[in-house]
């Protein structure tokens, strides 16, 4: 993409409605607009960063052999009024009417309406396991919405559901979420702990919040250290194998991790004094198990082996997709800006002109254009005639982890600059070797092009 054809209204003042920094570097690099309290449009370079994510969650939940769909934003009360939520969520739950009269609403999650799904096509053990999933918009009238895209009233969610004949089936669904959630957070670039919680709205008493420690995480959180060594890694997984993800979830969850809700002093005092923490975590996913709340309430029941009917094991499993470039700028960025990992940056250098119209420089910049495009990268080229100073503060705030910077003096000596956005250092290398610097860099983080 060519800086001077794309559209990034970069602000230049704070915002003073931001009180945290994702928000305010968010509104500044021109990734959202909000257009009403807690509900944001998407610009460009925002919608790029949510879909890098959102691909990221796909192809980790489609690995783990969960199946994607599409279910809508509306829904008709009715099956609410069967499950008996329609009473219990309160305010949070948008509703609204249409013009005969029937009560909708806003969906703020899904279990009853996949629950319908199932019971409307599914009725023998023969069909299980299934877990679908789908991504989708939810809407939920928060009290506070606040911190930009991190409490807000319309968010983007993936949502699974797992469908199983027994609780055994049931709790390997669960590790299944479980280890798939550890890999696609640590795509991202991002520590997120699995600490115990409360079922809330959603129910169950068997459930993990994943938490990215940050100041202005909005739960408190008490944890044994130990639990920050823990990473999941490059390590290959059988996800039908019961052992191995049970194996994973007993690492991650025996040491002291929870939420201020479920929090045992005298449990967490067994933790080493040394090794106590106190902390506070942005919430960016959540794990349930409930059994057969849903399906006895609506009716979903599968005939076993011996024949005999009972309401099948459900759990639900979320991960707060447009919540997590909130929680990724709060845990990268620096008082310049934002720095974002590898794995879900918006384009994948920049390339900086330090004098556009200079015969030379503009053809050096064009050629690694064209070479980095070549090989399925997307550089971000500031072709605009601008001072050098503001397009280092425009590449420095968008955050690309990797800048090229093409200029007349370098060129003299057959070099141009590679720096990184993290480190701050830079190197001077011939235009090939900085491309092909990138591209080994990237062989790991492909998630193929963006939009
Ligand atoms: C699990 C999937 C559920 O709704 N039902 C379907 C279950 N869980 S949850 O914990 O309530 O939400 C899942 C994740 O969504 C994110 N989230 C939000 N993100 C932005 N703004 C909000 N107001 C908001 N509310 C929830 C969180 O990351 C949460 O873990």
């Amino acid at each position: 993409m060519r800086l001077s054809r794309y559209f990034l209204p970069v602000l230049k003042e704070n915002p003073s409605e931001a009180q945290i920094v994702s928000h305010r570097y968010m509104l500044r690099a021109g990734m959202i607009k909000q257009s009403a309290a807690g509900i944001y449009s998407w610009l460009p370079l925002g919608f790029k960063v949510l879909k890098k994510i959102e691909t990221i969650v796909h192809e980790e939940q489609m690995r783990a052999g969960h199946i994607p769909m599409l279910m809508p934003t509306l829904q008709s009360a009715d099956l609410w009024k069967e499950s008996g939520r329609y009473d219990d969520y309160g305010q949070e739950m948008l509703r609204i009417s249409d013009r005969h009269g029937r009560d909708m609403l806003y969906g703020p999650t899904n279990e009853e309406l996949i629950t319908d799904i199932f019971r409307s096509h599914v009725g023998s053990y023969k069909d299980l396991p299934l877990t679908l999933y789908h991504i989708q918009w939810k809407f939920r009238d928060e009290i506070r919405p606040r911190f930009g895209v991190m409490r807000g009233r319309e968010f983007y969610m993936k949502d699974g559901y797992n469908f199983d004949l027994t609780k055994e089936d049931a709790l390997h669904a669960y590790n299944r979420h479980l280890v798939s959630y550890l890999r696609s957070y640590e795509r991202m670039g991002l520590q997120a702990i699995p600490m115990r919680a409360d079922g809330g709205p959603i129910g169950g008493d068997y459930t993990h919040e994943f938490l990215v420690l940050a100041d202005t995480g909005e739960s408190e959180v008490f944890y044994d250290s130990a639990v920050t060594d823990l990473t999941f890694g490059d390590r290959e997984i059988d996800y039908d194998s019961v052992e191995q993800c049970q194996g994973v979830l007993e690492e991650f969850t025996s040491k002291y991790a929870r939420t201020d809700e479920t929090h045992d002093e005298a449990l967490f005092n067994e933790v080493p004094e040394a090794r106590r923490r106190v902390a506070r975590g942005i919430e960016v996913g959540q794990i349930f198990y409930f059994g057969t709340k849903y399906s006895e309430a609506l009716g979903a029941n599968v005939q076993g082996p011996d024949g005999k009917q009972s309401p099948v094991h459900m759990g639900s499993h979320g991960i707060g997709v447009s919540r997590l470039l909130g929680a990724i700028i709060e845990a990268s960025h620096d008082d310049k800006g934002i720095i974002w990992p590898e794995g879900v940056t918006p384009f994948h250098c920049g390339i900086v002109n330090l004098k556009q119209g200079d015969d030379e420089a503009d053809a050096a910049c064009e050629s690694l254009y064209q070479a980095l495009t070549a090989v399925g990268l997307e550089p971000l080229y500031d072709d605009r005639k601008e001072r050098a100073g503001g397009k280092f503060a425009t590449m420095d705030l968008i955050g690309l982890p990797w800048r090229i910077t093409v200029g007349p003096r370098g060129l003299k000596n057959g070099v141009v600059e590679l720096t990184s956005r993290r480190s701050g250092e830079s190197e001077e290398l011939s235009p090939e070797a900085a491309v092909q610097k990138i591209v080994e860099i990237y062989a790991n983080h492909q998630t193929g092009r963006g939009f």
